[in-house]
């Protein structure tokens, strides 16, 4: 006989959901290089698109959302792409899936600038050999010179004045990145 205490509720409790939905995004953010934020914003658009709740989306709407993600593709390399990431191969994406195709496009812009990022530190700590978080104008000028042997005294006091954004006669990790990218 059935009693209140054998009862079985229809799914696991609320919290524990959340708390599957969170692991599955830890995972995936590490697994992926992607942060967490940025899972949980591609988590709501594949949320939003699969409008049957089946978990899945078609393929037809991943171009939109690529599209809506400032990835212009044509049907050609989005079919080449999709064949790849569908790997159960059943012409839908799943969440996992769908997280995969996304992260090609997010991680290569940010890997782009912070690989960039990091050589210019490199290079900003070789010339800041003492490590005081600046370079003389002097040295820069060294430096600058080196580089183009055809630069006047001119050029140098010129282009250093640019550099030199503050006039502290020292040029900071600031303004040496944005000397280099401007
Ligand atoms: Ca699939
Ligand atoms: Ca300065």
């Amino acid at each position: 006989m059935a009693t209140e205490k054998t009862k079985k509720t229809t799914g696991p409790p609320i919290n524990e959901v959340d708390e599957q939905v969170k692991k599955q995004l830890e995972e995936l953010s590490s697994k992926l290089e992607l942060h967490k934020d940025q899972l949980i914003l591609l988590q709501q658009t594949f949320v939003a698109f699969d409008v049957d709740k089946k978990g899945y989306i078609d393929i037809e709407m991943i171009g939109q959302i690529l599209d809506m993600l400032g990835h212009q593709l044509t049907s050609d390399e989005l079919q080449a792409i999709v064949r790849e990431i569908d790997e159960d191969g059943n012409g839908e994406l799943s969440f996992e899936e769908f997280a995969h195709l996304s992260a090609r496009f997010l991680v290569e812009e940010e890997e782009d600038t912070e690989a960039i990022l990091k050589e210019l530190k490199d290079a900003f700590r070789m010339y800041d050999k003492e490590g005081l978080g600046f370079i003389s104008t002097d040295l820069l000028r060294e430096i600058l010179k080196e580089l183009d042997e055809k630069m006047t005294k001119e050029d140098l006091d010129q282009m250093i004045e640019e550099i030199d954004i503050d006039g502290s006669g020292t040029v900071d990790w600031d303004e040496f990145k944005a000397m280099m990218i401007g």
